[in-house]
């Protein structure tokens, strides 16, 4: 399979978010990844609601999505997903649970919606095996759908009032914020013991549904000298939405994800353009005109600083690695998803800017703002 030669591969991550095909956060992510200057992706593998805040909170500057396995955290709950939720809206990056799903398409909506997880609710892009075929597809899709239509609301809390009374300190129930997000907002059955009597709220419900015709940006996608903070806020938060990426290709040794088999997820994707948005793989799959899946790849590890690229590196348990340039410029994959490369560093921060210069510096050498 040549794919080389696919114009995404020399198109800007800019450019690529106003290319016909594209979902509204598939569109949302690439802006993302062009104003932060980050293709890079975190693979937070921790396992304590604690670590997995701090870790986020400590590279979250330099990173473009954050990947999730969920079910190691053990003490997985509610004030996870919110505390992840704020810290994703303040730092400005997607959240990516990797549950691979691979289920028939009953199984996998309530995997998907339900259980003590609810990933459809904090994560917005999920991946999916392709085993039992494409109904998983359409299958998480309808969830997704459902998870949107029920929580993508929009919430007007009025207090309405009540004469003055020496009890002023009842009145106090104010939206937590106009955030498209429903974790954020208020959650009135949460409120602590309020005085029913004297507040009424009013709920105005409307549903998005996501769009593949992208929506120009000219206060983005143009360089008028804004600064990475005013774009960001020009940017805003990520739509309540919800994508999926094709597992394709793995990185470990002996997978079975080949030929035949990567060729007909690369078919499925195409049949699902406004829910699917790319691919797990180990190099860029756009093949066809209409192409523009995103490629995201795990096994991505640098030697350490001021080390030159040696010997082939891989764990002891079939994980092997490339470098981001290799993933980047020579397979043309769009996003490097690291873990223990930046979790083990004695700076994750530092790490993980170092991770995010190489990816980008890659980057900017395939579609030609860098020379070699
Ligand atoms: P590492 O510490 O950078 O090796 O972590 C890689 C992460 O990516 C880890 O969470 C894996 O579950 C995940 N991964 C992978 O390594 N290879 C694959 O092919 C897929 C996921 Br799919």
């Amino acid at each position: 399979m040549s794919t080389a030669r696919h114009p995404t591969w020399t198109c800007s991550y800019r450019e690529r978010a106003v290319l016909p095909n594209t979902s509204s956060l598939a569109a949302y992510l690439l802006r993302l990844i062009a104003i932060k200057k980050t293709n890079l992706c975190l693979s937070a593998d921790v396992t304590t609601t604690a670590e997995l805040l701090a870790i986020a909170e400590e590279v979250g500057d330099s990173i473009c999505v954050l990947k999730t396995h969920a079910d190691i955290v053990s003490d997985f709950s509610d004030r996870t997903m919110k505390g992840l939720r704020d810290i994703a809206r303040r730092k400005h990056f997607l959240i990516f649970e990797d549950r691979k799903f691979a289920d028939i398409g009953e199984t996998v909506q309530k995997q998907y919606t339900g259980g003590p997880l609810r990933i459809a609710r904090w994560a917005e892009i999920t991946n999916a095996h392709i085993l039992p075929g494409p109904a998983i597809v359409t299958a998480l899709r309808e969830a997704a759908a459902s998870t949107i239509a029920s929580y993508n609301t929009a919430v007007h809390t009025e207090i309405t009032a009540s004469p003055p009374t020496d009890h002023d300190d009842d009145h106090d129930v104010v939206p937590s914020s106009t955030s498209a997000d429903p974790l954020e907002r208020l959650d009135v059955s949460h409120a602590p013991d309020r005085k029913h009597s004297v507040v009424s709220i009013s709920t105005t419900i409307s549903t998005r549904t996501e769009s593949i015709s992208p929506h120009p940006r000219p206060d983005i996608d143009h360089d008028d000298g804004a600064d990475t903070l005013a774009l960001l806020e020009r940017l805003g938060e990520a739509p309540y939405l919800r994508s999926l990426l094709l597992l394709a290709e793995m990185s470990s040794e002996g997978h079975l994800l080949t030929g035949a088999y990567t060729a007909t997820c690369v078919q499925i994707a195409r049949a699902h353009r406004d829910f699917v948005m790319g691919f797990i793989a180990q190099h860029a799959l756009n093949s066809e005109p209409a192409d523009n899946f995103i490629t995201m790849s795990p096994g991505v590890q640098l030697p350490p600083a001021g080390q030159k690229d040696g010997k082939k590196l891989g764990d002891a348990l079939g994980q092997q690695y490339n470098s981001p340039r290799k993933i980047v410029l020579e397979q043309g994959c769009d996003v490097i998803i690291v873990g223990r490369g930046i979790l083990k560093a004695a700076d994750r921060r530092e790490e993980a800017e170092r991770y995010r210069r190489e990816g980008w510096r890659a980057y900017e050498e395939r579609v030609g703002l860098l020379k070699a």
